[in-house]
């Protein structure tokens, strides 16, 4: 039993040391090629500002963004409120779908962060607590016209703008 015992232990020792420099060998390989992805990459940046600190003051400080088809889309979202109230995302969503997007935001509810599970909703950033930055990357959708707008439940009204890809 004990001779057993000590070539199982020597079998583990072995098949771990193995292991390991195969995953060694394995994180070089993604190295590489999460390098040469990035590389590929076009990234489009863009700050949005989330201003003011109440309901009818609060907005994008940008209405509009365009990207390049084909290119990926970094979204700094600053929330520049205070007011801890002031609560707010971005949401990319289809072409016209906004209102509808907004009502089941407020269905979808805090678990969902206010954002909804729905074809209509291209990429979302998490919820911008005040004086916090959120960072959302998504690749840009085909050639069209899109929206955003926050989710926060009554700010989509306000909160909102357009982005294209051309
Ligand atoms: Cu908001």
């Amino acid at each position: 039993m004990k001779k057993t015992a000590l070539i199982l232990l020597v079998t583990i020792l072995i098949s771990c040391g193995s292991s390991e420099n195969k995953s060694s060998d394995v994180n070089t390989n993604d190295v590489n090629s999460i390098e040469t992805v990035e590389k590929e990459k076009n990234w489009e940046e863009f700050t949005v500002g989330a201003v003011g600190n109440t309901m009818s003051e609060m907005k994008f400080d940008k209405k509009n963004i365009t990207v390049q088809a084909g290119s990926w889309v970094r979204i700094n979202l600053v929330n520049e409120g205070v007011d801890p109230a002031m609560l707010h995302n971005i949401v990319f969503v289809k072409y016209g779908t906004r209102k509808e997007v907004a009502k089941q935001s407020i269905e979808a509810g805090p678990d969902l962060q206010f954002v909804p599970k729905s074809s209509d909703v291209i990429a979302y950033s998490d919820l911008a607590d005040p004086g916090e930055t959120v960072v959302l990357e998504f690749e840009a959708p085909e050639k069209g016209n899109y929206e955003f707008i926050c989710t926060y439940p009554g700010h989509s009204e306000i909160m909102r703008g357009y982005f294209f890809v051309k």
